[in-house]
C-alpha cells in the first residue's frame, strides 16, 4: 500500500525559534520548479503591460533584453505604471495559486493551526523597484491590519523572495520576541501604510535584519513588528507574502459549519452576538486544506480567481488614527 507523503515539518529547533522569537528564516524551501512558473507568470504580465505602454508611446523601449530582476527596474525608470498595476494581490494565475497551496507551506502551517486551513487572499506581490519610496514599508505588525477579534489568533505569513533578498535591496527587519505582547498602537500614514511610531516599539529588543536567499522564506508571526527599507540596488527586489490561519478563527471563506462547531463571536459587551466576518474582511479567504471538509477545498485557480473577483469588500474596523 502507498504510504502518504511525510509532512514537511520544521525541526524542533526551528519550531522553538519561531515560537520564542516570532520569526524564522527557512532556507532551501522552494526550488526552481516551484518558483520558475511564478516568475514566468509575473514576467508575462510585465511583458503585456510593457507592450501596451510601448504601443501607446508611453515607453521608449520594451527592455526585453533585461532579466527578471532588471527589466521592471529599467521600465520603472520611465514609468511606475506597471509596478503599481501588479503590486499587491492583483494577479490570480495558476502559478501564484499553486504557490499559495504549496504542500510544504501548508504542512508547516498545519503543524501549528490544525488541518482545517484557510489561505487568505491577502497575498501581496511586491516588486520593490530601486529608490522608490512606496517600496519601503514602515514598522507594523500584520495584526494592525486585521480585525481586533484576531489579535490573539495565529495568522502565519510566509515572506518569499523571488530573488536573493538582502539589506541592500530592502529585505525585512524584525523586532524579535515582541509577538508575546499585545497589538501595539498603529496609525495610518497618508500613502496607505500603517505605522507603529518609534516611541511605541518595544525598547527591549534590537531589530534583526533578515536576508533570505531565493528559495527560502521568512516565516512571521502576525504580532511580530517588521519593517523594510528602500531598495538601494539597480535591480527589483521581488517578493510575495502569503498568509494562513485556522478555519476556527474568523473567516469569510464559504465553508460549511461542522457539527458542534461554534463560530467565534464578539467579546465586546456592546455587541456580544456580533460574528466577526474575517480577520481581514476586505479580501476573500478560501479553504486551502481540510480533513473534515475536503470537498470544499479550492483546488482550481479559476475558482480562486472567481472567489476573489466576486468578494464583496467589507471594511476593517477603524481602530487607528489617520494622518
Ligand atoms: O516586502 C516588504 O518589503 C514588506 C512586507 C511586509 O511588510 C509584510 O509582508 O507584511
Amino acid at each position: 500500500m502507498n504510504q502518504p507523503p511525510k509532512p514537511f515539518l520544521l525541526s524542533p529547533a526551528q519550531r522553538e525559534q519561531f515560537e520564542t522569537e516570532g520569526y524564522l528564516v527557512i532556507e532551501n524551501l522552494l526550488d526552481d520548479a516551484v518558483l520558475d512558473p511564478v516568475i514566468a507568470e509575473i514576467s508575462e504580465q510585465v511583458d503585456q503591460h510593457a507592450q501596451r505602454l510601448y504601443e501607446e508611446g508611453k515607453l521608449s523601449s520594451l527592455y526585453e533584453e533585461y532579466d527578471f530582476s532588471h527589466r521592471l527596474a529599467m521600465i520603472s525608470s520611465e514609468t511606475d505604471v506597471i509596478a503599481k498595476a501588479i503590486w499587491g494581490g492583483t494577479l490570480n494565475g495558476e502559478a501564484i495559486f499553486n504557490l499559495i497551496r504549496n504542500p510544504r507551506l501548508l504542512d508547516m502551517v498545519e503543524a501549528f493551526t490544525g488541518p482545517e486551513l484557510i489561505a487568505s487572499s491577502v497575498y501581496r506581490l511586491r516588486p520593490k523597484i530601486p529608490n522608490y519610496n512606496f517600496g519601503a514599508v514602515p514598522w507594523h505588525q500584520d495584526s494592525g491590519y486585521f480585525e481586533p477579534f484576531c489579535d490573539k489568533a495565529l495568522v502565519m505569513t510566509f515572506w518569499i523572495p523571488l530573488v536573493d533578498a538582502n539589506e541592500e535591496n530592502g529585505c525585512l527587519w524584525v523586532l524579535p520576541r515582541s509577538h508575546h505582547s499585545e497589538v501595539l498602537p498603529h496609525r495610518w500614514r497618508k500613502e496607505g501604510y500603517l505605522v507603529i511610531d518609534e516611541k511605541n516599539l518595544p525598547a527591549d529588543q534590537q531589530p534583526v535584519c533578515c536576508p533570505v536567499p531565493k528559495g527560502g522564506a521568512l516565516l512571521l508571526h502576525n504580532r511580530i513588528p517588521h519593517v523594510s527599507y528602500e531598495n538601494k540596488t539597480d535591480a527589483v527586489r521581488w517578493s510575495m507574502d502569503l498568509r494562513y490561519q485556522s478555519a476556527a478563527s474568523p473567516t469569510n471563506a464559504p465553508i460549511s459549519k461542522l457539527p458542534g462547531e461554534q463560530l467565534p463571536r464578539g467579546s465586546s459587551a456592546a455587541e456580544p452576538d456580533y460574528i466577526p466576518p474575517a480577520c481581514y474582511p476586505p479580501e476573500a479567504d478560501f479553504l486551502v486544506r481540510s480533513k473534515l471538509r475536503s470537498n470544499e477545498v479550492v483546488t482550481d485557480h479559476q475558482q480562486f480567481a472567481r472567489i476573489r473577483d466576486q468578494h464583496i469588500n467589507r471594511p476593517v474596523t477603524d481602530r487607528w488614527s489617520h494622518e
